[in-house]
């Protein structure tokens, strides 16, 4: 890394149980296997300073172990394109773990398999996140800016209109033949089904079903020395009836409480946290950088409470402050990695719905420039 990317050191941290990742930011970027991404390795080794892709095992079916031998070709070949594979993005949690099932046990073991294949790879740090039924929700992903672009966008009386199957169908429908994470044909199917059993589970019953989870798994990642990053639920308010958890800074405090431990960490995702206007985003980097190993960093163009456009990376395109939130990760010894979120879609570029190029090497470039300035102040 350039020399301006500084050590922390001698910075102060959130708590004594804060972690250490590295001893600098790395800017990375998020790609996708198989074929299953118009962007390539190539081309990400070409933006300024992005040192590294979070990548997954698509193929892989929730809750069964991603194979050593796959992981080891996915590293090979990342490697071999000149960029680290240190970050994974996502291993998602079994619905049963969710649910408190019985047969939720299983499904932990293999988890825990899962973080040390992934340990005997080079991952350093894991985004998942405990979103039940739904990892993320938007009415629409080409919606048009005045700019010619299009973008992600949320609109709360649209969505509700929509069964959350509807949506999956017109999101797999506007994905350009890409997965949409989160959104896997064989979890639609179960779709109505989980909806219906979320309808009996208290907020106090998932948080529990959450602690269950982390007692299991954190000691692994603590062995196998993998951070962990838990994803704010997006969008951070309650829909259709389903319990949510990471939606603001008090629900974080309780997260990290639950199993206090350098490897229980989250991901801080701005555009996720900050759609709820009362979320500080800035605060909540000063407060728990150092219990992030993993940061999102996107803006977002808020038209009413509930309703939001993605938006151009820089503070004069969206709602945030984008040198704030960047310095008070910076102040607060931020020293894990970091990638520009979704982008939009410019340039006449066809890709995977917020995924595409060159918004994204934008915003990254953005990103680097706030934090070199801020460090050199
Ligand atoms: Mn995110």
């Amino acid at each position: 890394m350039a020399a301006w990317i500084l050590n922390f050191g001698d910075k102060p941290y959130f708590s004594h149980t804060a972690i250490k990742v590295m001893t600098a930011m790395k800017m990375i970027l998020r790609w996708f296997p198989h074929g299953d991404d118009s962007v390539t390795l190539a081309q990400i080794r070409q933006i300024p300073c992005v040192t590294g892709v979070a990548t997954c095992l698509p193929g892989v079916p929730v809750g069964e172990v991603w194979p050593l031998a796959m992981l080891r070709a996915l590293r090979d070949e990342i490697h071999a394109a000149g960029l680290e594979m240190e970050v994974i993005e996502s291993v998602n949690v079994h619905e049963d773990i969710k649910k408190g099932l019985p047969t939720r046990n299983q499904y932990i073991e293999q988890y825990n398999q899962t973080l040390r294949n992934l340990a005997a790879v080079g991952v350093k740090c894991l985004c998942y996140n405990f979103m039940p039924v739904m990892d993320w929700t938007r009415s629409e992903l080409a919606h048009p800016l005045e700019d010619g672009s299009t973008v992600l966008s949320y609109r709360h009386e649209a969505v509700l209109r929509m069964n959350p199957a509807a949506i999956g169908d017109a999101l797999l429908g506007d994905a350009r033949g890409y997965s949409m994470p989160g959104w896997e044909p064989e979890r639609l199917g179960a779709m109505q089904e989980d909806m219906r059993f979320y309808q009996n589970v208290s907020r106090e019953t998932y948080w529990a079903n959450l602690q269950y989870f982390l007692d299991a798994v954190v000691p692994v990642a603590e062995e196998a020395g993998i951070f962990m990053g838990i994803h704010p639920d997006d969008p951070p308010w309650p829909l259709y009836g389903l319990p949510k958890v990471i939606t603001s800074a008090e629900n974080i405090q309780t997260f990290l409480a639950l199993h206090d431990s350098p490897n229980n960490g989250l991901t801080l995702c701005t555009g996720s946290l900050g759609a709820n206007a009362a979320n500080d985003i800035p605060a909540i980097c000063r407060t728990f950088a150092g219990r992030m190993p993993f940061a999102h960093v996107r803006n977002i163009r808020r038209h009413a409470p509930r309703d939001f456009d993605e938006s151009a990376h820089p503070s004069a395109c969206g709602d945030f402050d984008m040198y704030a939130i960047m310095k008070a990760l910076y102040e607060g010894g931020f020293d894990g990695y970091i990638r520009p979120d979704h982008g939009r879609m410019i340039w006449g570029e066809k890709a995977r719905p917020g995924y595409g190029l060159y918004d994204r090497a934008l915003g990254a470039a953005y990103l680097l420039g706030l934090w070199e300035a801020i460090g050199k102040r």
